[in-house]
C-alpha cells in the first residue's frame, strides 16, 4: 500500500472513530455526564496526583513537559483519542467491569464497532466483496447460559478488518457493511458463519499514537482478531475478540487485549476453508 493511502486511512479512521463514539456513547463517557461529583473529585484528583508523582520521581523538564503538551494537543487534532484510550486504557476498565462473571471471558471493544449491522440467519456468510482476499474461515459454535441451556435467538454481532487490516466505515473505499454482520442463532443457539481469516493488524503509524510508539521504541501490532458482541434477552451482553493460535503478536498485543481463553485453533476442513469452533456462555443479567 502506498504512503498516501496509509495517510488518508489514518486520518479518516481517527475522525470516523471520534464521530462514532460521540454519536453512540455521549452521556456515558463525557465528564460528569451522570457521574457523581464525589466520584469525579476522587478519580480526577488521583489521576492528577499520579501525574505529579511521575514528574517528581523522574525530574521531568520543561522541554519534556512541552513535548507532552504538544503531543496531547495533536492526539485531539488527529482524532486519535478513541484509538489512544482503547489501546492503552480500555483493557483495565474491561477487567474491572467483568471481574465477577462466570460465563465466557470477554475483552475490549476497541474503536471500530458500529451498531445496526445487517441481520443474517444462523448459517450465513458475512457481507464481503467479490474475491475478498484472505483464507476463507468457517466459524461455528453455540451460545448457552451458565447452566448449559441453549440460547435460541441470541445475537452474534461480528466485525473485523479485511486482509489488509482495514475496517469498513473507518477506512475509505470499502463497502459500508463489509465484514460486519448481526447473526441470529438457531433453535439450539447454534451459528455457522463463513468469513475470511483477518490479517494481523497494525494501528495507524502516521498519527499521534504512531508517533508515541516510534518515540518509545514500541511496536504497533495487534494479533489478527475477530470482534464479537454476543447478546440474548435476560443475559449480560458479552464483548469479546477471538485470536488465532500461532500468531506472532498473541504474546505482545499493543492493546493488551489477548487472554488465553480467546485463542482459536482453526484447521483446514478439506474444502478450501479453515474451520474453527467456539462456544459462548452468557451470564444472567446482574
Ligand atoms: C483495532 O482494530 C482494535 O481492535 C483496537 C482495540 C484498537 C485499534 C484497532
Ligand atoms: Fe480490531
Amino acid at each position: 500500500m502506498s504512503e498516501t493511502t496509509l495517510k488518508a486511512t489514518a486520518a479518516a479512521s481517527g475522525a470516523s472513530a471520534t464521530e462514532r463514539f460521540l454519536t453512540d456513547k455521549t452521556g456515558t463517557g463525557t465528564p460528569a455526564g451522570g457521574v457523581d461529583a464525589e466520584r469525579v473529585n476522587t478519580l480526577a484528583t488521583e489521576v492528577i496526583t499520579a501525574v505529579h508523582d511521575v514528574i517528581r520521581r523522574h525530574q521531568v523538564t520543561y522541554e519534556e513537559y512541552n513535548v507532552l503538551k504538544s503531543w496531547l494537543i495533536s492526539v485531539g487534532q488527529d482524532g486519535e483519542w478513541p484509538l489512544f484510550l482503547d489501546v492503552w486504557v480500555e483493557h483495565a476498565v474491561e477487567e474491572v467491569a467483568t471481574a465477577v462473571r462466570k460465563g465466557s471471558k470477554g475483552t475490549i471493544e476497541g474503536p471500530y464497532y458500529v451498531p445496526g449491522a445487517p441481520t443474517l440467519p444462523s448459517v450465513c456468510t458475512l457481507p464481503m466483496r467479490d474475491g475478498e482476499s484472505g483464507t476463507p474461515l468457517l466459524f461455528r459454535g453455540q451460545v448457552t447460559g451458565v447452566t448449559g441451556e441453549p440460547l435460541a435467538g441470541a445475537l452474534l454481532e461480528m466485525w473485523q478488518a479485511d486482509d489488509e487490516g482495514l475496517y469498513a466505515q473507518f477506512a475509505p473505499g470499502i463497502p459500508e457493511w463489509n465484514l460486519r454482520g448481526s447473526v441470529a442463532t438457531d433453535d439450539e443457539g447454534r451459528f455457522a458463519v463463513t468469513t475470511i481469516q483477518p490479517a494481523p493488524y497494525q494501528i495507524p503509524t502516521d498519527g499521534s499514537c504512531g508517533r508515541l510508539i516510534a518515540a518509545a521504541g514500541w511496536h504497533a501490532w495487534r494479533p489478527a482478531h475477530l470482534h464479537l458482541k454476543v447478546s440474548a434477552p435476560g443475559h449480560e451482553p458479552l464483548t469479546t475478540q477471538l485470536y488465532f493460535t500461532g500468531d506472532t503478536h498473541i504474546a505482545d498485543d499493543v492493546a493488551s487485549a489477548v487472554k488465553p481463553e480467546l485463542v482459536l485453533d482453526p484447521r483446514p476442513n478439506g474444502r478450501g476453508a479453515n474451520e474453527a469452533t467456539y462456544d459462548f456462555v452468557l451470564d444472567p443479567t446482574a
